[in-house]
């Protein structure tokens, strides 16, 4: 049905007709949408269908990757792309009178994240199929995913996601291979057979439901799965309250918590990560045992991979399966159980680390946590062997303690293989925040260097730039994404850099109208494009970002000719609802764009702007269009940073400290290609540690800090009602925890370098270049090449 455009334009006719009994003259975009995406999930299912046979025939091992979190956004264009059909779609659609481009437009972004940690997933699952690997994700069908952010007179309101308002078209509910989790109830213990037999009494069930999406690689026939779990009443208690029943049962996959770096705590929290867990591994389970009787060697056919420690539950979950219903004893269920399970910390940040108090989780899985407490005692007394008589450090190490069980300790126990994300944060690890288990365990700490899938962040968001490639170089580095650096040698060619100046303007032209739509801003596109889109956090400091705006305002208010050249700052944010402070910064800018934007004296020089709802979709406008890539996160904050490398592959250019990625960027483009400034880790970690550090003497010191904290307080922005107090606090009244005063003499310098550089168009054309052409170490492609190397021991399994 894709090989032709008149074949097309026919299955199409048709397709539509029969789904939804309409002529295509009455069709609305909606149905066409629809119609489009049965069309290709058909087309794949050859494929699909095939590609789980071979591993049904499970001669090769398979990993599956759990994450409560996969932040997919849209799929049709992707899969379209990986397909390699996008050409003919276009060409028929346009035929009919349909723009793909609008038509791409109908898609609702699958927003089931709130970050990086959820971004990394989806990126994984693109590189395993297109890689051929094994590789499949199990996550949670949340109904509501993260929330939809509208900004209201500056501050943020959130509104509740509705991505299946229109049903899903790539997924396939799959009830017959629906399980049922049990939560609550009590543990019976009886001797049968003279073995230790444990029964779940009173359990309170809830169904999972599958459904499962094709996950296509590019130009392959592999095509792997994501499995979404969905939350439903198992069968319904006679003598209960069966609304109540049902509400509760649902709730469980009913909203994506919309927190990242921050531990929640909560029951339904717990509740969705046992499910998330229990039930992938059934599946696992289920289908390795189709093939194999015993489990005594499943961990050389399956890997299973913990990401971040909210699927930790695995370890004794794991431990349960291969005991109670197996029959294996504690020893053999323990070596399988850490020789499949592998697990990736995503940040050091205390208030990230999960714990569980006993009188929360002891109820909800009794059984779990019986199997925990074992699993602490015996570790423990390993610990004790070792240093004898050191307390302080068993105490430091327990999975159980306090009163609480301890999910980072859970899952490094219980895993052969922990990673971190870049090398300044393994090392970070390593050194400091895991050092004690990095004594114990030395063998099982290993870097992963984040990647980014260079397959929809350049060519799918950049035609553009990657059509100049490929005429370039040709087509290979789509596959091979390290031969970007063949791009090198047009360092010197001006007619190249010229076309590469040209992709860029078109790339901010476009932006530019999209501002323009959304927010009623004209913005200068030859001014420089100055980018922070992430989440809020105070450790990305989005607050340094913004003060030293207030600066250049100050600045251009005493010499209009202060600024080198003109800057358009564009920020993308969303905060937790709960999370205070991050609000206050969002009101911050928006209240600094009002000012800043409306004043005759600075508007043709500074602009700023803040985009309400920053997703996947609208990432992947932005990216192309950026000159210059805020990562400007506290040194030693920041795991990796995934944004960094999606910005330096479309050529903008870094402004950052040497946090996370940052620091292997650098080793790659040369200090020369970069604007660093700022504190190292060391020395936050140093002062953090040791103290010496006076935010008041800052303020004191250097006028132009005290000219903008000032300006937080004195009225600067008249309608805010004493808003910005707390900020003021924060930087003065706390001393400033986040080293945003510290920092704020060397950013401004690196600013102005910014500023110099830029007005040397072939210079700066040959820096964003190097970023290109370097940028292919940072594909997830060789990132998960790694972990299936290194951890996973998973190979292609098209090859023989
Ligand atoms: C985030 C880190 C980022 C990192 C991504 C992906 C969490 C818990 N961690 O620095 O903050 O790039 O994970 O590894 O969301």
């Amino acid at each position: 049905m894709f090989s032709s455009v008149p074949k097309f334009k026919t299955a199409f006719l048709k397709k539509l007709e029969m789904m939804f009994g309409t002529s295509f003259e009455e069709s609305t975009s909606q149905e066409q949408f629809q119609t489009l995406g049965h069309m290709i999930r058909e087309y794949v299912s050859a494929d699909w269908i095939q590609t789980n046979e071979l591993y049904r025939a499970g001669a090769k091992k398979q990993v599956y990757y759990l994450s409560i979190e996969f932040l997919l956004g849209r799929l049709l264009r992707h899969n379209l792309l990986n397909l390699g059909v996008e050409e003919v779609v276009c060409k028929g659609l346009r035929e009919l009178g349909i723009e793909l481009d609008q038509l791409e437009e109908i898609e609702a972004d699958a927003g089931l994240g709130n970050g990086g940690l959820g971004r990394l997933a989806a990126c994984f699952l693109d590189s395993l199929a297109s890689l051929d690997l094994p590789g499949h994700g199990l996550g949670i069908r949340y109904k509501h995913g993260l929330f939809e952010q509208k900004i209201v007179d500056g501050y943020q309101v959130e509104l509740p996601e509705q991505w299946l308002r229109h049903g899903h078209v790539w997924e396939v509910r799959k009830t017959d291979d629906a399980v049922e989790i049990p939560f609550w109830g009590e543990i019976e213990t009886r001797m049968e057979n003279g073995r230790l037999v444990f029964r779940h009494l009173n359990a309170e069930p809830i169904m999972a439901i599958p459904y499962d999406l094709p996950v296509i690689g590019y130009h392959t026939q592999t095509v792997n799965t994501l499995r979404l779990w969905n939350a439903e009443p198992a069968r319904f208690p006679a003598h209960a309250d069966i609304f109540k029943y049902k509400k509760e049962t649902e709730s469980v996959s009913e909203f994506l918590y919309p927190d990242d770096t921050h531990d929640e705590g909560k029951i339904l929290r717990l509740k969705q990560q046992y499910f998330l867990v229990a039930a992938s591994l059934k599946a696992i389970v289920k289908s390795f045992k189709k093939k194999n009787k015993s489990l005594l060697a499943f961990q050389d056919y399956v890997s299973i991979h913990i990401n971040d420690t909210h699927p930790a539950i695995a370890v004794p979950e794991l431990m349960r399966i291969l005991m109670d219903d197996e029959g294996l004893g504690w020893d053999e269920a323990w070596r399988i159980t850490v020789q499949t399970l592998s697990y990736t910390n995503h940040t050091t940040l205390a208030e990230a680390l999960e714990r569980w108090p006993l009188r929360i989780f002891q109820p909800l899985l009794p059984r779990i946590f019986m199997i925990i407490e074992e699993i602490n005692e015996r570790f423990c007394k390993e610990v004790w062997k070792q240093y004898p008589g050191d307390w302080d450090r068993v105490e430091r190490m327990a999975v159980i303690a306090h009163g609480e069980v301890r999910m980072a300790p859970l899952a490094i126990v219980g895993s052969h293989s922990i990673n971190g994300v870049a090398k300044l944060h393994t090392e970070i690890l390593k050194n400091r925040e895991m050092n004690l288990f990095y004594q114990f365990y030395p063998e099982r700490f290993n870097n992963k260097t984040n990647g980014i899938t260079h397959r929809r962040w350049l060519l799918k968001a950049n035609p553009g730039l990657s059509g100049l490639i490929t005429d370039a170089i040709g087509p290979d580095w789509i596959g091979e994404p390290h031969k970007l650096a063949e791009l090198m040698r047009y360092n010197t060619d001006s007619v190249f850099l010229g076309k590469l100046h040209e992709i860029k303007q078109r790339n901010k032209e476009r932006l530019a109208k999209t501002i323009l739509d959304k927010t009623g801003i004209e913005i200068d596109t030859e001014s420089i494009f100055d980018v922070q889109v992430k989440r809020l956090h105070a450790y990305k400091r989005q607050l340094l970002n913004v003060l030293h705006i207030m600066h250049l305002y100050n600045e251009l208010k005493k010499d209009p000719d202060a600024l080198l050249s003109p800057r358009t700052f564009i920020f993308g944010a969303k905060a937790s609802p709960g999370y205070y402070f991050a609000k206050k910064v969002i009101k911050l800018i928006n209240s600094v764009a009002d000012k800043v934007n409306k004043d005759p004296a600075t508007k043709d020089k500074l602009k700023v702007v803040f985009l309400e709802n920053y997703r996947v979709s609208l990432a992947e406008e932005i990216f192309p269009a950026a000159d210059i890539s805020e990562q400007i996160s506290t040194a030693s904050k920041e795991a990796s940073g995934t944004g960094n490398m999606k910005f330096m592959m479309n050529g903008a250019l870094t402004l950052g400290t040497l946090d996370g990625a940052n620091v292997e960027i650098t080793e790659r483009v040369g200090r020369e290609n970069i604007f660093l400034f700022g504190l190292s880790a060391e020395e936050v970690l140093d002062y953090q540690n040791n103290g010496g550090y006076h935010s008041l003497e800052y303020y004191h010191h250097d006028a132009r800090i005290r000219e903008i904290v000032d300006q937080l307080v004195n009225g600067f922005f008249p309608d805010t009602d004493n808003h910005f107090n707390e900020v003021y606090d924060t930087l003065l009244g706390h001393n400033d925890q986040y080293f945003v005063l510290k920092d704020f003499a060397s950013y401004a310098e690196a600013h102005l370098e910014v500023s110099r550089k830029y007005l040397d168009r072939g210079k700066w054309l040959r820096m964003s270049l190097v970023n290109i052409a370097q940028s292919g170490y940072f594909s997830s492609d060789r990132t998960v090449r790694e972990y299936a190397d290194d951890i996973w021991k998973v190979h292609s399994a098209l090859k023989v």
